[in-house]
């Protein structure tokens, strides 16, 4: 246990909202705890953070779970808010946390812009690779050839790797790991919330439900099987030849 942790995140979360409404196997549970689990290995207080997400799977993380103030606001449209929060009162911890399609997709000019001014606040983008709350339509981060609801044939277009995205765009930190790598995406997320300026922390998550039973990977375990084989460390991802990391997950810390 790190030094200032209280070993227990249920004071951080409100009870009254369990059973959650995520589906069996959401990784967005789990990131729901990472979350939680790096404020607390801080030692820091709910009663200092806002927590800001628009509509989505993803946007649900914080708010209703979290027992903090959370702003559940347009989709899209968490950062903008965000910066709002951020303005009136630079003594809270403003994180903003949304699903691939919210961060990325309608709420892709924010992200830029809101990297590009390096705001000081922290990013975290749960990213399944789909539109998972209103049944799983392609996004921008949907891998290329992979299944939706609109793209029965596989998805024809290359996707965003937002952590480029986000460091082209001036980000001042920026990492990634799945769901599977959970201390690995504590440690992130703990440095993003102590880092003065941008921090973008992109979550790999899993959707059995609407991704992954389109793909071949229908169940939790899959999922997170899916994310051990095909994630690799920068170093790893030096040495392979091209066509090796065609389908592989890049993790790591890539602007710190
Ligand atoms: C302005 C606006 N456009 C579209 C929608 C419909 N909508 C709600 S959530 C969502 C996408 C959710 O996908 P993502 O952000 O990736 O979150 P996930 O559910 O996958 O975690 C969409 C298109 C909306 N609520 N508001
Ligand atoms: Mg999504």
């Amino acid at each position: 246990m790190r030094a200032g942790s209280t070993g227990s995140i249920k004071r951080m979360i409100r009870p009254e909202v369990f059973p959650t409404p995520f589906c069996p196997g959401c990784g967005h549970g789990i990131l729901m705890g990472a979350i939680l689990r790096a404020i607390d290995e801080l030692g820091w207080s709910m009663d200092d953070m806002v927590f800001v997400s628009g509509i989505g799977c993803g946007g649900w993380i914080p708010s209703p779970h979290y027992a903090a103030d959370t702003l559940h606001v347009t989709h899209g449209r968490p950062v903008a808010f965000a910066t709002g929060v951020r303005l009136y009162n630079p003594d809270l911890h403003v994180v903003v946390v949304g699903g691939d399609g919210d961060i990325a997709s309608i709420g892709g000019n924010h992200l830029i812009h809101g990297a590009r001014r390096d705001l000081d606040m922290t990013v975290i983008c749960a990213n399944n690779g789909i539109y998972g709350m209103t049944g799983g339509q392609v996004t921008p981060t949907t891998p290329q050839g992979a299944r939706t609801a609109t793209t029965p044939e596989g998805n024809p277009d290359r996707p965003f790797d937002l952590c480029k995205l986000v460091a082209a765009a001036g980000a001042s930190y920026v990492a990634r790991y799945s769901v599977f790598h959970v201390r690995q995406l504590i440690r992130a997320i703990r440095t993003a919330l102590t880092h003065p300026g941008f921090a973008f922390v992109e979550a790999i998550s899993g959707c059995p439900v609407q991704y992954g039973r389109r793909n071949d990977l229908g169940s939790p375990s899959a999922m997170l099987r899916y994310f051990q084989d095909h994630c690799v460390t920068q170093a790893r991802a030096r040495l392979l030849p091209p066509d090796d990391l065609a389908d592989k997950i890049v993790i790591g810390e890539f602007v710190t």
